[in-house]
């Protein structure tokens, strides 16, 4: 397991491993919170009121509180003076009564405050983030999410610079107070009608403005909707404001979840570390994920912002009402609330195909970015055995695939029955912090008889075992017996501390395709009758054996249907029948899977080819003909087609291969999309003619989609052009850049210039820079389209060195430090990784930099060389340089030593 050093430090606290095993029930319950806040961005002042009792069930022992620089200027129990001692960070106080009153006053400095964790000020307003630890920066307490109480919050401020004051729950009282030396001041004092963990405290304070929504529930409760942000955004609200309503409503239709408040707000802050958070009744957001309008947000944005207020709305159920016991338990509110944002995406599409594409997108995330973490040193199981510091567990294995545990489990009982399965988890849990286990048994024992019911136990190591499960195909057609023999074995390699892992429960839709391309019905040896043409078979052992029977001639299966188990699927299809899947399956998913089989195929044997530099061509004529063939087809929806057409990622041909060259990857994948520019040039041209106008703007998918695709002919025009010399579609691009009527088009415009090197970009992000130079939002495209251009003759670092110096540059913002510097190092591999080793020089000291000003975005940034193990030569021995050079820096944060530790350790 992992060993710290144990003569390290993190500023006072050395760094501890916490263990899921060590968990005890707290010494003491803390019933009611009532907190008072003078705010003052130098110093503002926190008292601190709580009623707490023993906790009967666990030995009388010491309180210990959380607080982290925090200045303690009184401690009183019942009312008097008390003797207490600090153990690092802890306040402690012995020899108490089984209840008492306990008063705290401390100070804090939020304008100081460059972590966004706890109290912090943005753009003179005051803001708070406390999960999962930050609530113990804004007053000592007993920081742990199964310590639920009432919180009553009196906010006190300027009035002139903080007119607003917003805390969880229902404004009871508001008023004027004596006036300061800067004038007259004001309070607010709010109440929470629900209990609630620290971590889902929130407070918002400054001059905000806000778009406000009365909505009548299904009970016929009526409810204010709000969203809050700086004067002049209003106009970018209306989108967010829908999206809660649309999320309001589909958790009363889909489960029966009502909304529990009078209001729910939203607020939005430029600063802030993550996307969003879910504070009870006061969600604050990143703008990124709330500021729309079609001249400053992409239809990417969009969806965006629609998924991500569904999900802190979600939340409000599925995270608050029942809450997690302990951070290792943090899938449990994370995975099912993505599980729901997902199918929540979908349910608002409508039509089938524009599921499928939201499904094939969802996969892509997974595929891309969680199975690279779970073969990597940060490889984790869903629910977590240890660690240093939560934050850095808050990934896509507690999300993304956490999300396709809760999806597995919706398979197994199928729709109604996960349905039932929920409505059973509030009836047992509603108010209470509870286990991945208290989860997965509800949906279990509500579905008594089914096969999660029957495997539950073993369904369950999908939390406890980490890395991604292979399942192993082979298929024999037998003439003479009219047989299909599918045998499907599964293994899972070692990963940190778990050598041997035991089979999984692994649900696997399938069907078979006859050689006319559709469905042959399915009928099993054992069974008296077919029985449809797609089901879900469920492996438990490590290798089974599938024969279906009435089968004339050898089908080509179609394994994993829906994606149905976040595995990869091993089976030797030859190209014939993967260009039969791609013209015939019926389920989207796996026709799309069938075109990136046939790419994934022809990039590698290129990576291995001995030519170099790489072959010029490394598609055949096969292949082309089919993407054509997808291009043109009469029935596929322009979104469908825009995912066919789009090759593997790098970071996934990665993946593939055992040793990985970024370069070689780079120049094949370029080598691939050119040649598909100049082979099917005619053909983009009357895509992008068909697909260029989609009228009056609005986001939906169809025509989102439309948008997608006109904007990567356009992409594949300009690249065409920079072999054969034409000028007119660069110029149509420019032309089309400068005349669009949407962010989309626009950049969709911008960046095929960019992507393609052509020098018109010069001039087309100037202008850009020029028209959106006062929208923070677009600016950060506009750096971070920059920083993942294509490397030519290694120019992309000095660029980026350059957009550093930039006077719109920050590196305490973290939209803005993420735009270059994460886009850069994480989003751009074949600039990264420099022969030089220039790109881990630039990427150790930014690390370390940014270290000193918010660790939670510097241990992100750090995980770029997550897979240096991987790197061929010369990368993997600079890359483990600058990582080491980064973990001997003396007083790294907790959060950045873990990540480097860990990935020394791989
Ligand atoms: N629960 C928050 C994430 C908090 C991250 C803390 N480091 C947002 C979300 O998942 O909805
Ligand atoms: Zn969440």
């Amino acid at each position: 397991m992992l060993q710290m050093p144990d003569d390290r430090e993190n500023g006072q606290m050395p760094a501890v491993v916490v263990n899921r095993a060590d968990y005890v029930a707290p010494a003491y319950w803390i019933d009611t919170v009532d907190l008072c806040f003078d705010l003052d961005p130098a110093k503002t002042r926190v008292l601190n009121k709580m009623k707490l009792r023993r906790n009967p069930d666990v030995p009388t022992q010491p309180l210990k509180l959380d607080g982290e620089e925090l200045n303690l200027a009184r401690v009183l129990v019942n009312g008097q003076g008390t003797s207490f001692r600090m153990e690092g960070n802890r306040l402690v106080l012995d020899n108490l009564p089984d209840d008492f009153e306990l008063e705290i006053f401390t100070t804090t400095c939020p304008a100081k405050n460059t972590k966004l964790m706890g109290l912090y000020v943005s753009n003179d307003s005051f803001f708070t983030q406390c999960e999962a630890e930050g609530f113990r920066r804004i007053t000592y307490f007993l920081d742990r999410p199964d310590v639920m109480a009432s919180y009553s919050v009196t906010l006190r401020a300027d009035k002139a610079l903080y007119p607003v004051l917003l805390s969880n729950g229902n404004l009871v009282e508001q008023g004027m107070l004596e006036n300061g030396p800067n004038g007259p001041r004001h309070f607010a004092k709010w109440v929470d009608p629900h209990k609630k963990p620290s971590y889902l405290f929130a407070l918002v304070a400054g001059q905000l403005v806000s778009r406000e929504q009365r909505i009548t529930s299904r009970a016929g409760k009526e409810h204010t909707l709000q969203v809050y942000v700086r004067p002049g955004d209003l106009d970018k609200t209306e989108h967010a404001m829908n999206s809660l309503m649309h999320s309001v409503a589909w958790d009363e239709a889909r489960f029966g979840l009502p909304l529990d408040l009078e209001r729910f707000m939203i607020v939005a802050t430029s600063d802030f570390n993550m996307g969003a958070m879910e504070n009870k009744g006061l969600n604050i957001f990143n703008t990124k994920y709330v500021l729309a309008n079609q001249a400053t947000a992409t239809d990417t944005d969009y969806s965006n912002i629609e998924s991500v207020v569904g999900h802190e709305y979600f939340h409000n159920w599925t995270g608050n009402r029942i809450t997690c016991r302990d951070w290792f338990q943090l899938s449990l509110k994370e995975g099912l609330t993505v599980f729901r944002d997902q199918e929540f995406s979908q349910d608002l599409c409508g039509e089938a195909s524009a599921r499928a594409v939201k499904r094939i997108e969802d996969v892509r995330v997974l595929r891309t970015a969680q199975f690279p973490e779970d073969a990597g040193p940060m490889a984790h199981p869903v629910r977590p055995d240890s660690y240093i510091e939560i934050s850095n567990f808050y990934t896509v294995t507690i999300y993304e695939k956490g999300a396709e545990v809760v999806r597995m489990m919706q398979t197994l009982v199928g729709r109604e029955g996960f349905a039932r399965g929920m409505t059973l988890y509030f009836e047992r849990h509603d108010g209470k912090a509870v286990t991945c286990d208290d989860f997965a048994q509800a949906i279990a024992d509500a579905n008594p008889g089914s096969d999660l019911a029957r495997l539950l136990p073993q369904f369950k190591r999908w939390y406890s075992q980490a890395g991604t499960p292979r399942v192993h195909a082979q298929g024999v057609h037998d003439a003479a017996a009219r047989t299909y023999t599918l045998t499907l074995a599964q293994s899972c390699a070692p990963t940190a501390g778990q050598a041997v892992k035991e089979p999984f429960v692994i649900p696997v839709g399938l069907g078979l395709l006859g050689a006319d391309g559709a469905d042959l019905p399915l009928q099993l040896a054992h069974e008296t009758a077919a029985a449809g043409t797609s089901r879900t078979v469920v492996l438990t052992q490590a290798s089974e054996t599938l024969t279906f029977v009435n089968v004339d001639a050898e089908p080509v299966p179609s394994i994993l249907r829906g994606f149905t188990a976040p595995v990869v699927l091993e089976f030797d299809y030859t190209d014939a029948q993967l260009l039969h899947l791609l013209a015939h399956d019926s389920d989207p998913f796996n026709r799309w899977e069938a075109g990136q089989r046939l790419a994934v195929r022809r990039a590698i044997k290129s990576i291995a080819a001995v030519a170099y530099p790489v072959d010029a061509a490394p598609l055949d004529e096969a292949y082309v003909q089919a993407m054509r063939s997808v291009l043109h087809h009469p029935r596929l929806d322009a979104a469908f087609k825009e995912l066919v057409l789009t090759l593997p990622s790098e970071t996934y041909l990665a993946e593939q291969l055992d040793v990985v060259d970024p370069q070689r990857i780079h120049a094949v994948r370029e080598a691939m999309r050119q040649q598909l520019a100049v082979a099917l040039a005619g053909d983009w041209q009357q895509v992008y003619e068909a697909n260029q106008g989609t009228g009056a703007y609005t986001p939906d998918p169809t025509s989102s989609g439309r948008r997608a695709l006109a904007g990567m002919a356009l992409s594949q025009l300009c690249l065409a052009a920079m072999t054969t010399g034409d000028t007119v579609w660069p110029g149509k691009t420019l032309q089309r850049f400068k005349d669009a009527g949407n962010m989309t088009d626009r950049f969709n415009a911008l960046s095929a210039l960019v992507s393609s090197g052509h020098p018109l970009a010069a001039q087309a992000l100037a202008k850009f820079h020029a028209m959106f130079k006062d929208e923070a939002l677009v600016i950060d495209k506009w750096f971070g389209l920059q920083a993942g251009a294509p490397d030519r003759s290694g120019n992309v670092l000095p660029a980026v060195r350059q957009l550093m110096k930039h006077p719109d540059f920050s590196l305490r913002n973290p939209n803005r430090a993420r735009s270059v510097i994460s886009t850069y190092c994480q989003a751009n591999p074949a600039a990264f990784h420099r022969t030089d080793a220039a790109g881990y020089v630039f990427w150790s000291d930014r690390v370390m930099e940014l270290d000193a000003i918010n660790p939670q975005v510097a241990a992100r940034l750090a995980r770029a060389l997550d897979r240096w193990s991987k790197l061929a030569e010369p990368y993997r021995s600079a890359a483990r340089e600058a990582i080491a050079r980064v973990a001997a820096k003396t007083d790294l944060s907790k959060d950045t030593l873990e990540v480097v530790t860990r990935a020394l350790a791989d």
